[in-house]
């Protein structure tokens, strides 16, 4: 095992992954901004180095001031974390290049995954249900163009390649705006992701989002630990996860769960990773896949017991992983809020100094946050400041123990979303379960009128 690893992030998954690396008896160093220095959880790691001013491009996003930090600080292995360089496979190599452990997949595993068309493709090969579409890349026929989409039927969806997570697409609902929407994509995608390449899908109107936590090591072990169903979002920023997923018979999770854990032995993949699928009229279908630890990983470690950073570490170092298959039971459910500092109306970033940072507690709530009384949100990186989760033995009961922690929380100095999410916990048709990807959006547009 290692003895030191550096942390590549910031905030609450740079907590998070010290306190995976203080119960594996590992030091850690953590990089940080000039925006960051003052932060309770950079003087909380064993060793800090500061890598640069406040901007993400000169710091958290600056490779040889992060791979300098490490050698200087003579760690073994970065963890990116998630965002930032997490999903960079020119880091993950330059890492590996430099003598250190890439905390993560192997470069040509984020490669593959990070082109979504290549992603598309293994997974498919692998066995895993796909959303119908073109085969690779498209043609520049018009004339074939237009065959494709009728073969596909509309309406359907151009995605760039080098998109993902909601970037680089565009609906197209009719044979006459075809051609002029995949021009576009095209275009935009060579400014934004320096590639040209766009693909064709059927564009499913209704869907949930439903993804599935899988772990593997080197040693051609690997499983799935459920799913999760994220379907609660605003303009791709997802706002509420939970697990399991409401409604969804155990044995179709456990089909789809095993071909992913197949598709991830069929291409020798190493470390944490989550297929996303979109789940419509009762069918799953393959979107990407996300070679990183998530945001919403919690959900999955409270159902399952497992501690998904620490694994991470484990297969990194080379080891097995601590379990196999049949281990892995779901117990209970788990709700996640995302806590952000945000403009409880407008959704604009709410950057600034927190007067009075009053977490919850009590039975089945986890509470992971970098924040505290005092605490300066800095203006430069990402809004979310926290995560509450509530674990119960039911949904119902993991339903009741949020709304009792969203009632005790309260944060001042600055604007949260903590009012959207007792709104969320109190809405009937959350309590339901089982809302779309648009739910959240159409509630707002009819709450705003
Ligand atoms: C889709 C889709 C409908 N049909 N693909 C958006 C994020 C990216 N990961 C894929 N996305 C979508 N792909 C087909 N064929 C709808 C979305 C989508 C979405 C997906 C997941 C979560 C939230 C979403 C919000 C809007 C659109």
């Amino acid at each position: 095992m290692f003895e030191k690893i550096l942390i590549a992030n910031r905030g609450e998954i740079a907590l998070r992954i010290q306190r995976a690396c203080r119960e594996l008896g590992i030091k850690t160093v953590v990089v940080h901004s000039q925006a960051d220095t003052e932060a309770k959880y950079v003087k909380l790691a064993d060793e800090s180095v500061c890598i640069g001013p406040p901007p993400s491009r000169d710091s958290y996003l600056n490779i040889p001031s992060i791979i300098s930090a490490a050698e200087v600080t003579d760690a073994e292995a970065i963890h990116p974390g998630y965002g930032f360089l997490s999903e960079n496979a020119d880091f993950a190599e330059r890492v590996e290049s430099s003598g250190f452990v890439f905390i993560g997949p192997r470069p040509e595993s984020i490669r593959l995954m990070g082109d979504k068309i290549s992603a598309k493709e293994a997974m498919r090969k692998a066995g895993v249900p796909v959303v119908p579409g073109s085969e690779g890349a498209l043609p520049e026929d018009p004339k074939e163009l237009i065959k494709l989409a009728k073969s596909i039927g509309f309406p359907v969806i151009v995605k760039a390649a080098g998109g993902g997570g909601g970037r680089g697409m565009r609906v197209v609902h009719t044979e006459a705006t075809l051609l002029h929407a995949i021009t576009l994509t095209r275009t935009e995608a060579q400014a934004a992701f320096n590639n040209p390449m766009v693909y064709l899908e059927k564009y499913l109107e209704g869907p949930r989002h439903i993804e599935i936590q899988v772990l593997a090591d080197e040693h051609r072990n690997a499983i799935y630990l459920g799913e999760r169903d994220c379907s609660m979002q605003r303009r791709h920023q997802k706002v509420i996860e939970e697990a399991p997923a409401p409604g969804i018979p155990r044995r179709q999770i456990e089909k789809i769960g095993a071909r992913c854990a197949d598709a991830c032995r069929k291409i020798k993949y190493r470390g944490a990773g989550t297929f996303e699928f979109l789940y419509e009229r009762g069918e799953f279908f393959f979107i990407e896949m996300n070679t990183r630890v998530q945001v919403e990983h919690p959900v999955t470690e409270l159902i399952t017991g497992v501690d998904i950073v620490q694994e991470q570490i484990r297969v990194a170092a080379g080891l097995k992983l601590a379990y196999k298959q049949r281990d892995i039971t779901i117990r209970g459910h788990a709700i996640e809020c995302r806590i952000n500092a945000e403009d409880p109306y407008k959704f604009t970033p709410s950057p600034g100094r927190i007067t009075h940072w009053h977490p919850p507690g009590g039975p089945g709530i986890r509470v992971d946050s970098h924040a505290y009384t005092n605490y300066y949100v800095p203006p430069h990186y990402d809004s979310m400041i926290g995560k509450l989760i509530a674990y119960g033995d039911t949904r119902d009961q993991a339903i009741r123990r949020m709304r009792i922690a969203l009632s005790e929380m309260s944060v001042d100095g600055i604007q949260t979303n903590l009012a959207l999410h007792r709104e969320l916990l109190a809405d009937a048709r959350f309590a339901e379960g089982g809302t779309s990807i648009h739910y959240l959006e159409e509630k707002l547009a009819r709450r705003n009128g």
